[in-house]
């Protein structure tokens, strides 16, 4: 299986994470990629230029971190597989849209400052605001023994929060992630996939 990947993206952190806690990692190669070179090898295995995508040996192309994290959880035997809770897959949706706003919170901020929407920058906050707020509810549910998708969809948005946008003071609002999130943070294969 080839994956490709970015060292910064948190999507591609999370399957890497995921690939780590299933003991697949040897079985896949990494190729880390700038999705605005638009590579050809990468365009050819997701035509959308996003990473994650994966390659599978029989050429099946599977572009988009959650659909990898399905087919991983449906191929292997997953710690996240099993009946379906549909309270903790609405928390998985709600941690995937804090990655998908701070993602647009820094794509903002990284335009020249006179192109730039404060009214943009605001709705994303507010957006963050709320949605950490209701993940909070999660922290007494999540366990840095267990590294299940939720655990692992959370993991990857905080620490981008942390790495990118270091002034989101999350865990003044989140004191209960935050204490989850340091003993989750120590684990092999956040350390291992953490940005840098
Ligand atoms: N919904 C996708 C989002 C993937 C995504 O937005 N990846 C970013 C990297 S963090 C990317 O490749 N951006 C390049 C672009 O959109 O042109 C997923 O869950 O994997």
């Amino acid at each position: 299986m080839i994956l490709y990947s970015a060292p910064r993206s948190p999507y591609a952190r999370k399957v890497r994470m995921a690939l780590f806690e299933l003991g697949l990692e040897e079985r896949v190669e990494i190729r880390s990629v700038n999705p605005y070179d638009n590579q050809p090898d990468h365009l050819n295995a997701n035509p959308l230029a996003q990473v994650p995508a994966l390659k599978l040996p029989d050429g099946t192309r599977l572009c988009g971190s959650g659909l990898i994290l399905d087919f991983l959880d449906v191929t292997f035997d997953s710690p996240w597989s099993g009946p379906v809770d549909w309270s903790q897959r609405n928390h998985i949706v709600l941690a995937e849209g804090v990655m998908d706003t701070a993602c647009g919170l820094v794509r903002e901020e990284c335009r020249p400052r006179e192109c730039r929407m404060d009214s943009v920058i605001w709705r994303l906050e507010d957006v963050l605001n709320r949605s950490l707020l209701a993940l909070e509810r999660v922290a007494e549910q999540v366990s840095p023994e267990r590294a299940g998708r939720l655990e692992i969809t959370l993991c990857c948005a905080l620490g981008y929060l942390d790495f990118y946008l270091p002034a989101i003071a999350w865990r003044a609002i989140c004191p209960g992630l935050a204490t989850w999130f340091g003993a989750f943070s120590r684990r092999p294969a956040a350390l291992v996939t953490a940005p840098r």
